[in-house]
């Protein structure tokens, strides 16, 4: 007998009430719950260093890679000091942040060995020990390597618990060092990234990440733009020291309850591809650019300075787009991935085009002080003439019949639906301290174990005043729609989310919506809005619909939650395994 289980599942992010402080005056210490009163970065003079793009290795051979997390410097600017970092690399002369990019095919299995070389015996950023993290007896830097969005086996997902250090201690859920990934997936952008309980925000900061490309050149449209006119972008921002090094907070907004921890971090500088506020040289034709937004908290919304251009989007997280979308604006929340193509034709030559940014932080309500002027810039185009003797290769963008394969996940009334809560909880001085997923901390047993093949229908239901982007391990998902809800009466028990909007019992306050446009397509990582109920619909396959081919109910398991950092190492985590289902079940 099949079971119609409509789980009610409550995550407790208790009101996140952070009333933010008078706009444009900077913050100071603890006000407005973001506890950030750093000192502003050294300025610098920006768009003076060219783009460059991370080494590229090829992981489709065979061979096993093996990465090693090292202690590194690297200049972000060149009359910034250097800067301490933590990155990854074949060997300590060549590691830099980001990392290299690692090119497999579809298709083809790939071995990466992650290796431990940081030797510190402590961060050299502030750990709060009052938060559930990897703790190591014997001190060091733990690290952990996830690859986001990939389709693997769990004991080579990066489980929070599976770290290492460089003194041979391990982790909990640690299996092993050796990684294999199937590549299974269609053509996408992923990318790795230490994914160590409780430190990730640090880390992250620190320089551990880098970009993972999956090439299936069946699946690619004709004509794209490729080799130097495809370029691939990490975007973060950081605060910086006088003297080179990461600015992060010390004090926390509650530090009775946690010594440091702020719930979002939000830096000055922006850095692409390891470099601040770079430019890059671009003819007057097409270019394809795929993005990632690695920032710990900050969503950028993109414009381009010039009224004649606009962004064709052409792939999202999963990878092409059903149909290109042309848009004046693309939003992007941490961790997710933009496939898009700017036409540079259409300036004249010796323009400069500008990527600028108007997203609020925290998103979308924000406060001006946490989006100072120099982050509303990201980078510069300088659109220079061909030389005489290079004739620019002609590109395409693919016609809308002609992209990628409809995102169908197939639902019916039997099918499982679990409500899944976002709260935050505060010291009871309205100060957040933590927030949660269904009310349940990371170390609470187990409650999302979804059976091998199924489909579900996850509505997410924020109670909080600020966006959480949810990532989810394993699978891509759909985001089917999102709907307005009245949560004081919810809040009350005044009112149903079973009941259809119109009907005076209803919560909702609006018909359902339609997702907005940048989580079209196959996602791992969406945004849930405040106040409204958003819906994912997730079948537990392969993106095809096929079994898995390897057994994702083997090893510590999976893990889903916030991608703004800072919540996710304060409990805004929880564990997900995948069970093999009853075979008596049809
Ligand atoms: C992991 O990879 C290393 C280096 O290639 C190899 O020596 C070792 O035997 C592998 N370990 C396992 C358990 O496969
Ligand atoms: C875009 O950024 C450039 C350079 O910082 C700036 O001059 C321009 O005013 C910005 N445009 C918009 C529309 O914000
Ligand atoms: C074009 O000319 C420049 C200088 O005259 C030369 O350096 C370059 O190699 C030439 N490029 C090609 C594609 O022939
Ligand atoms: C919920 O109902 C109770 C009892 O009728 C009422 O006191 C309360 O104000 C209601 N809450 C909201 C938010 O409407
Ligand atoms: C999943 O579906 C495949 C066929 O698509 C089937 O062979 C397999 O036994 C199913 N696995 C489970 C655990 O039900
Ligand atoms: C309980 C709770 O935190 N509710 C919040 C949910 O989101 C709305 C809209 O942002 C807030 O107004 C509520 O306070
Ligand atoms: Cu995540």
């Amino acid at each position: 007998m099949e079971t119609k289980a409509r789980i009610l599942l409550t995550v407790c992010l208790l009101g996140s009430v952070l009333s933010l402080g008078a706009a444009g005056t900077a913050p100071s210490e603890n006000e407005g719950g973001i506890c950030q009163s750093l000192n502003p970065s050294p300025q610098v003079q920006p768009f003076v260093e060219e783009l460059t793009q991370p080494p590229v290795i090829d992981i489709s051979t065979g061979q096993q890679l093996t990465l090693g997390a090292y202690k590194i410097k690297q200049k972000f600017h060149p009359d910034l000091p250097e800067t301490t970092l933590y990155a990854f690399g074949t060997s300590p002369e060549t590691a830099s942040s980001p990392g290299p990019t690692l090119v497999a095919r579809r298709g083809i299995e790939s071995y990466v060995r992650y290796e431990n070389h940081i030797e510190d015996e402590e961060h050299f950023l502030t750990v709060d020990q009052s938060m559930h993290w990897a703790n190591p007896k014997y001190g060091g830097v733990p690290i952990v390597v996830h690859l986001h969005g990939g389709e693997v086996l769990s004991e080579s997902d990066g489980h929070p618990g599976a770290w290492h250090t460089s003194k041979g201690e391990v982790g909990p859920a640690f299996t092993t060092f050796n990684y294999t990934y199937a590549n299974s997936q269609p053509a996408s952008l992923l990318w790795y990234h230490d994914h160590t309980v409780g430190i990730t925000r640090l880390h992250m900061l620190a320089g551990m990440n880098g970009l993972y490309l999956i090439k299936s050149p069946k699946e690619d449209p004709q004509n794209l733009p490729t080799e130097e006119f495809e370029r691939l972008l990490i975007i973060q921002d950081k605060q910086l020291h006088a003297d080179g090094s990461i600015n992060f907070p010390t004090i926390g907004v509650s530090p009775k309850v946690h010594p440091s921890w702020c719930p979002e971090y939000y830096g000055d500088t922006i850095i692409v591809n390891g470099k601040a506020w770079p430019y890059m040289n671009v003819y007057p034709t097409k270019y394809r650019f795929r993005m990632l937004n690695a920032a710990n908290a900050r969503y950028f919304v993109m414009t381009l300075s010039h009224p004649k251009l606009r962004f064709y989007q052409i792939g999202t997280d999963g990878g092409y787009l059903e149909k290109p979308l042309k848009v004046k604006t693309l939003t992007m929340g941490p961790a997710e991935r933009l496939d898009f193509i700017i036409d540079f034709s259409k300036v004249s030559p010796d323009s400069a085009v500008y990527l600028n940014n108007s997203g609020n932080a925290p998103y979308p309500e924000g406060d001006p002080a946490f989006s100072p002027p120099s982050t509303k810039t990201l980078l510069k185009f300088k659109v220079i003439s061909a030389p005489e003797n290079f004739t620019l290769p002609h590109f395409d963008i693919p016609s809308s019949d002609k992209l990628g394969k409809r995102v169908k996940i197939r639902t019916s009334k039997d099918t499982k639906v679990r409500r899944l809560t976002l709260t935050e909880y505060d010291d009871g001085n309205e100060n957040p301290v933590g927030s949660l997923l269904n009310g349940l901390r990371w170390r609470d047993p187990v409650t999302e174990t979804p059976d091998l093949n199924s489909t579900e229908i996850w509505e997410i239901i924020n109670l909080t005043e600020d966006a959480h982007p949810i990532h989810i391990h394993l699978v891509a998902f759909r985001v089917k729609m999102q709907q307005s809800f009245d949560t004081a009466r919810y809040s009350d028990g005044n009112c149903s989310l079973d009941l259809p909007y119109h009907d005076p019992g209803s919560c909702y306050t609006e018909a359902p919506q339609r997702p907005e446009r940048h989580h079209l397509g196959w996602k791992d990582t969406a945004t849930v809005y405040p106040g409204k109920v958003t819906t994912f619909v997730l079948r537990w396959t392969t993106r095809e619909g096929e079994e898995f081919p390897f057994d994702a109910t083997s090893g510590p398991g999976y893990v889903w939650h916030c991608h703004i950092l800072d919540h996710e190492d304060n409990d805004m985590m929880r564990p997900l395994k995948m069970i093999a289902q009853n075979p008596s079940s049809p």
